[in-house]
């Protein structure tokens, strides 16, 4: 379609953008189940809009925004145990992923480079060796956690790094932290935690009691961990956090840019232009709600969760994979499955299939009534296909 030589009136363009835009889902209409992104937070979107020409990408034109940079990462370091940390807001989790493997590659300096990752990480572990040229070495799992024992046993003098994951993305199961913290320690080897889904739930679950497996620099060997605020901080899009233990183990992947006007620290991060906007909306959020509110959300989350867990177990002719320790369940239906699940999607409800299992997450927008929606239709389609 060629570009119209006049432009259109804001009517017309309003009428093209509502007919195109019907075609996406909304997350108020609670049918996203699967996604682990969310409805952002209202406030934090109106803040969000009003700061759309900042630009930390030339952080010397903008440093306040670079000081609300800084103020949220040693917020988040406080939290996660370590406030002298360094680190940055990002894009995504695949960003901050490939910054840790990055950082990883040129700070050991290593001919042929190899990180252990779980064989449930995300993609963006795969995209980040096929850049970077990293061999990836993926460990075997026991009932959705990486297994420590094969691990070790991989470990050889290429080894750069361990991946950890907290909140995996098929169930939102925890990784055994505390010995992988000692394994890189007794190896001398690095260790990430891809926090990047249940980084903003699993420290607020935590306070509110729940006896949940911690990731934090609270274990010494931990020395990079990334944490997704556009996913459980229910912040807009893009929005992503990455932490580092040392300064050092950034110094190699940082670029001068002489020419730029601010003169301050270059920044490892992989986008030149980035949106401000992100840094300011974010530390709102965290400011606006504190520890409370995350808490509260948190809570109402393992709650919705929780309950859909239960009355899944009422249900004849449903495995259950996981009993949930974050706000992700994985089931699969005992028969027909496949064709039941075409019909959940034929009656709008957009689930995330995996070969094994269908994922709901209980994100911030999923309410009681939504779950409840769910379950009626999910019974209806079993009975109907078991006749
Ligand atoms: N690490 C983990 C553990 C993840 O689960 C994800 C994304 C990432 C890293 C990468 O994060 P970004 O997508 O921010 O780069 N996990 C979700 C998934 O694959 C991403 C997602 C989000 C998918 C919303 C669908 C959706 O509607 O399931």
């Amino acid at each position: 379609m060629l570009m119209n030589e006049y432009g259109l009136t804001k009517n017309e363009i309003s009428k093209k953008l509502n007919s195109l835009l019907s075609l996406d889902e909304t997350f108020t209409s609670g049918k996203i189940i699967g996604s682990m992104c969310t409805e952002p937070d209202s406030y934090s979107k109106y803040i969000y809009s009003k700061f759309l020409e900042k630009n930390i990408g030339d952080p010397g034109l903008f440093k306040g925004t670079l000081l609300l940079e800084k103020q949220i990462i040693h917020q988040l370091g406080k939290l996660l145990f370590y406030p002298r940390c360094s680190g940055f807001v990002v894009s995504g989790g695949t960003e901050a992923n490939i910054m840790s493997m990055w950082s990883a590659r040129n700070y050991s300096n290593q001919k042929h480079p190899e990180v252990l990752i779980p064989s449930h990480s995300h993609h963006s572990f795969d995209k980040a060796a096929d850049l970077l040229g990293i061999k990836l070495v993926k460990i075997p799992c026991l009932d959705g956690i990486v297994d420590c024992n094969s691990l070790e046993k991989r470990i050889n003098q290429n080894t750069i790094m361990i991946v950890g994951v907290a909140g995996t993305t098929p169930l939102g199961l925890i990784d055994p932290i505390p010995e992988l913290s000692d394994i890189a320690r007794d190896n001398s080897i690095l260790l990430h935690i891809d926090a990047s889904f249940g980084g903003f739930i699993i420290p607020f679950l935590k306070d509110s009691n729940y006896d949940l497996p911690l990731y934090s620099f609270k274990f010494p060997g931990v020395t990079s961990i990334s944490l997704d605020s556009h996913k459980m901080g229910s912040a807009p899009i893009p929005s992503s956090c990455i932490l580092f233990r040392n300064k050092n183990l950034i110094r190699d992947i940082k670029i001068n840019v002489g020419y730029l006007s601010g003169g301050n620290e270059p920044r490892p991060t992989l986008l030149g232009t980035s949106p401000g906007a992100s840094i300011i909306s974010l530390w709102t959020l965290l400011n606006f709600h504190g520890q409370l509110g995350y808490r509260k959300t948190a809570v109402r989350c393992m709650n919705n969760t929780n309950y859909l867990y239960n009355e899944l177990l009422k249900i004849p002719n449903i495995t259950i994979i996981n009993k949930p320790t974050l706000n992700i369940v994985g089931f699969k239906i005992n028969y027909n499955h496949r064709l039941i699940v075409k019909a959940l999607r034929q009656k709008g409800w957009s689930i995330s299939i995996f070969p094994t299992h269908i994922r709901f997450v209980s994100m911030p927008h999923i309410n009681r009534k939504h779950v409840d929606n769910f379950l009626k239709d999910l019974k209806i389609l079993i009975k109907n296909h078991s006749k």
